[in-house]
C-alpha cells in the first residue's frame, strides 16, 4: 500500500519542475519542519520549491533558521507543476484559494481526512508527516544530509512532545535514531522546541497556576486565566498546553478543567483528561466537543456560577462512569 502511493508520488515529484508545498492554518511544527525538510529533499534534485503558508510561522518554530524560506501568502497555482499540502484535511484547511485547478498532493497522518487531491497519502499510524517525509526520502533516493536530518528530527519530536505523546511509535524511534546517526542533534532541536518560552509566560504559567482547586475526591484539578493575567503582562496570544501540562501531572487527577476568561462573562473551558474519562462526551453536554482526552467548549455567566456549574456537571460525569464501570 505505502510502496504503491510513495511510487507515484515520486514520480510525480521527478517529473514536475517548479512545486509548492502548503501547511495547514496556524501551522505546528511538524507541517512547518517537514515543509522545509521536503524542500532541501527536492532542491537536491534540481528542483525549484517555493514554501508558502497562508499563516506565519509561530514561536519558537521561527527560531529555525530555514524557516526564513516560507513565504507567508497565497498560493499563484497557475505558477507551479505541483503542490503538496500537508496535513491539511481539505483543500480549505490551508488557507489556500487559488490553488485548485493545480496537480495536488495530500500528505496527512490524521483520520479526518476527505482525500481530496490527486495523490492522497493518508496514515494515521504514522508518528508525524515527518516520518511519512523520511519515507519519501527514502524513495526519492536523497542523501540525509544532517540539515534534512534536523528538521524531519524536529518534526518527528514536536509532535510526539519529545517523544511523550501516545503517538511516540517504535518506528518513530527508528527513524529518529538514523536521523541522529545522519548529524541531527537531539539537544540541540530541543532547545529550539522547548526551551524559548518568553519570561512572561512562565510568569503568567505561575498566577494561572495559583488559582489551582481540587475537588474534595482530587479527581478534578481547575485553573483560571483571568484576562487581567494577560493584560498585566502584556501577553496577545499564547500557547497554554504546558500550563495544562502540568495540573495534569498530580497524582489522582483524572481530569483538568481550564478556564480561559474571553470577555468579562465569557469563558473558554478546556478539558484535559486520563484513562476513561471522555472529554469530549462532556464538552458536548456543554454545546462543545474534541477529541477523548482533550475538548473544550464555551460558556457565559458570572465567574462563580459557571464554575460551580461545570465542576458540578464534571463530576457527575466521573460518578456516572465510575458506577458504569462497577456495573460491567
Ligand atoms: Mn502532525
Amino acid at each position: 500500500m505505502r510502496k504503491d502511493i510513495l511510487k507515484k508520488i515520486a514520480e510525480k515529484v521527478r517529473k514536475s519542475e517548479k512545486i509548492a508545498i502548503t501547511s495547514h492554518l496556524r501551522p505546528d511544527g511538524d507541517s512547518i519542519c517537514t515543509s522545509i525538510a521536503l524542500a532541501l529533499m527536492f532542491e537536491q534534485l534540481g528542483k525549484h520549491v517555493d514554501l508558502i503558508n497562508k499563516d506565519n510561522t509561530p514561536i519558537p518554530f521561527n527560531y529555525f533558521p530555514l524557516s526564513e524560506k516560507i513565504k507567508i501568502g497565497q498560493i499563484r497555482g497557475e505558477n507551479y507543476d505541483l503542490i503538496i499540502l500537508l496535513e491539511c484535511a481539505d483543500v480549505s484547511r490551508s488557507g489556500q484559494e487559488y490553488i485548485n485547478n493545480n496537480f495536488l498532493i495530500n500528505i496527512d497522518h490524521h483520520h479526518s481526512n476527505s482525500y481530496y487531491a490527486d495523490l492522497n497519502w493518508v496514515e494515521p499510524a504514522s508518528s508525524a508527516v515527518g516520518e511519512m517525509a523520511f519515507y519519501l526520502g527514502e524513495e526519492l533516493e536523497i542523501k540525509l544530509t544532517p540539515e534534512i536530518a534536523t528538521y524531519l528530527y524536529a518534526a518527528i519530536a514536536s509532535d510526539t512532545g519529545s517523544f511523550q505523546f501516545s503517538n511516540t511509535t517504535a518506528e518513530a524511534l527508528e527513524i529518529c535514531s538514523q536521523l541522529i546517526r545522519a548529524g541531527a542533534n537531539p539537544i540541540e532541536i530541543n532547545e529550539i522546541l522547548f526551551a524559548q518560552n518568553p519570561p512572561e509566560k512562565i510568569k503568567l504559567l505561575g498566577q494561572v497556576i495559583s488559582t489551582l482547586k481540587l475537588s474534595s475526591d482530587g479527581k478534578i484539578a481547575y485553573i483560571t486565566m483571568f484576562k487581567k493575567f494577560l493584560d498585566d503582562l502584556k501577553i496577545k496570544e499564547l500557547d497554554t498546553e504546558d500550563i495544562t501540562t502540568l495540573v495534569r501531572s498530580i497524582k489522582g487527577v483524572e481530569i483538568v478543567v481550564f478556564f480561559k476568561q474571553m470577555g468579562d462573562s465569557r469563558f473558554r473551558v478546556s478539558l484535559r483528561s486520563k484513562g476513561r474519562i471522555n472529554a469530549a462526551s462532556l464538552a458536548e453536554r456543554f454545546g462543545g466537543g474534541g477529541h477523548f482526552h482533550a475538548a473544550g467548549f464555551s460558556i457565559s455567566g458570572e465567574y462563580e456560577n459557571v464554575v460551580k456549574n461545570v465542576i458540578s456537571k464534571v463530576a457527575d460525569y466521573i460518578k456516572e462512569r465510575e458506577l458504569k464501570v462497577g456495573a460491567e
